[in-house]
């Protein structure tokens, strides 16, 4: 791969994430019904609690897992605890269960232990899942490195084998998509076979899920069986595999998946976050309309930002792939 196709990778799926959540900011919480009676479909960014083009916790969270990768080119589980605590902000909008962890971490407790018990047997909110771009695309040569590193960074808040296994998965899939070449069409049953072939049996569930996506790509598109096949909830087996059937169906157009997703209602602004971060790392940066992202915000850890760290990251990215990582 060109490092010039890498880094607009690379910064696809970081940027992905970020305008994805921005999308479905406005709308979270909405029931497809709703989007339909406020707005037909949402079509555009729309004016959001802290305005136009914001982001939420899922990018938020997301920066913090990039700057810790990119500073430490590899994972150091108290750096990246801590890159948690320096970037919270309440108005962004977090999971209580996330919420509890930051506060027990910048307290003291150790980050292996910080997560546990959450909700009597860890959390399985999609936290996990929805800031994992940047494992994807650093590790998307080395599957083994992929997979071990996406779970502990889940782990440090999602310690509930359907949350961190849902973020592996995720992971797996974003390390997929940018190992796809954008100029051929994607092969969606190989995808899903490699996806599968790396569940593990504490994780299971995501089996059957995994195949209602086969299936519902194989029929024309129907939000209400999506919906109720694969879920757009909170949690992370209702929201990942979802993100996974929205950019399967549309390989090809960001916009087209990214806004599939956000209208189908629920956790949108994760929902989007999670299809926009397989949309970009399959198709980069320059998929993402011109316009969208004139409109993301862009103060300290904004637009500019994100895109450095995508550059970065494709720095490390392709020490990987050429083995020159030391
Ligand atoms: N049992 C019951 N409910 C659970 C469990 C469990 N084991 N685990 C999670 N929940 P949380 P997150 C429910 O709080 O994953 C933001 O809006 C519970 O209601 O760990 O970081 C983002 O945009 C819990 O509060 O935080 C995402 O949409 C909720 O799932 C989302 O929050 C979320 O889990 C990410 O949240
Ligand atoms: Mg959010």
């Amino acid at each position: 791969m060109s490092p010039d196709l890498l880094e607009s990778k690379s910064i696809g799926a970081l940027l992905g994430t970020f305008t994805g959540d921005a999308l479905g900011m406005p709308v979270e919480g909405y029931t497809y019904e709703m989007i339909v009676s406020a707005y037909g479909q949402v079509t555009e960014l729309l004016p959001a609690r802290l305005g136009l083009g914001t982001y939420t916790d899922d990018t938020q969270l997301m920066i913090g897992v990039a700057e810790s990768l990119i500073e430490c080119g590899v994972f150091k589980g108290e750096h990246m605890a801590n890159r948690f605590v320096a970037n919270f902000d309440s108005q962004r909008g977090y999971g209580r269960g996330a919420v509890e962890v930051i506060y027990r971490l910048s307290q003291g407790v150790p980050w292996r232990s910080a997560g546990a018990k959450l909700f009597g047997g860890g959390s399985f909110g999609n936290g996990g899942a929805m800031r994992i771009a940047p494992v994807g695309v650093m590790y998307f040569s080395d599957t083994d490195s992929l997979l071990d590193t996406a779970e502990k960074t889940a782990k440090i808040t999602h310690t509930h084998p359907l949350g961190w296994g849902g973020a592996v998965l995720q992971a797996l899939a974003i390390g997929l998509s940018a190992s796809s070449e954008p100029a051929t069409p994607l092969d969606t049953d190989s995808f899903l076979n490699e996806l599968v072939s790396c569940i593990q049996p504490e994780w299971e569930a995501y089996q059957h899920k995994l195949e209602h996506v086969r299936e519902l790509l194989s029929q024309p598109f129907d939000e209400d069986e999506v919906i109720e096949r694969l879920g757009n909830d909170i949690s992370t087996q209702g929201s990942v595999p979802t993100a996974i059937y929205c950019f399967l169906h549309q390989p090809d157009s960001f916009e087209d998946a990214v806004l599939t997703a956000v209208n189908l209602g629920g956790d949108t602004d994760t929902i989007g976050a999670m299809t926009g971060a397989l949309s970009g790392a399959r198709l980069g940066y320059e998929a993402i309309p011109p316009e969208w992202r004139d409109q993301l915000e862009n103060g300290q850890s904004g637009r500019d930002y994100v895109m450095e760290l995508g550059k970065q990251l494709a720095e490390h990215a392709s020490k990987i792939l050429t083995g020159l990582r030391n």
